[in-house]
């Protein structure tokens, strides 16, 4: 099964869309296996952000990731990290389509409430960087084989 990392950043807290986005996730499925409320710091946030670091956006983005909580959740599921960004959406909120995470509840690029790692090796990455090995759990759902049609 494949793993990958979700964070509801700032804005979702703030809006107080964690729940709402949390429902979404697992109604499509995809298992719980590491959920905490992070105040990330700086050396986090640019650790996390790392790839976007010579972007004009970088500065405001990691004052956007460190300026209050981030939820972050690891989920588990069959092609767990394109079934994320399909149920996320295009970056820009203005741009992803209705029946998105963005397209329902973002109008912007930054503010764009959700980040789904986009390949697995990036995901087992994200994953050891926001949770300590110990704080992802792993356990079969009692309708298991009825998500999953195996
Ligand atoms: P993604 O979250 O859809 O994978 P990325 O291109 O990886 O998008 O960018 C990471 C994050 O950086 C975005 O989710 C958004 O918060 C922010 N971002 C991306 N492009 C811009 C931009 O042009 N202006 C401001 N913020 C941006
Ligand atoms: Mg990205």
């Amino acid at each position: 099964m494949e793993r990958t990392l979700v964070l509801l950043k700032p804005d979702a807290v703030h809006r107080r869309l964690v729940g709402d986005l949390i429902t979404r996730f697992e109604r499509k499925g995809l298992k719980l296996i590491g959920l905490k409320l992070v105040h990330a710091d700086k050396a986090l946030a640019e650790k996390h952000y790392a790839v976007h670091a010579a972007r004009p956006f970088f500065k405001d983005l990691l004052s956007f990731l460190t300026s209050s909580p981030t939820v972050a959740i690891a989920l588990e599921g069959r092609e767990a990290v394109t079934v994320v960004r399909n149920l996320v959406g295009a970056t820009d909120g203005t741009k992803a389509p209705p029946g998105t995470i963005r397209g329902d509840y973002a109008i912007s690029i930054q503010n764009n409430l959700v980040h789904g790692s986009d390949s697995p090796e990036n995901a087992a990455n994200e994953i050891a960087l926001w949770f300590r090995p110990e704080e992802l759990v792993s356990w079969g759902p009692v309708d298991g084989p009825w998500v999953t049609g195996s």
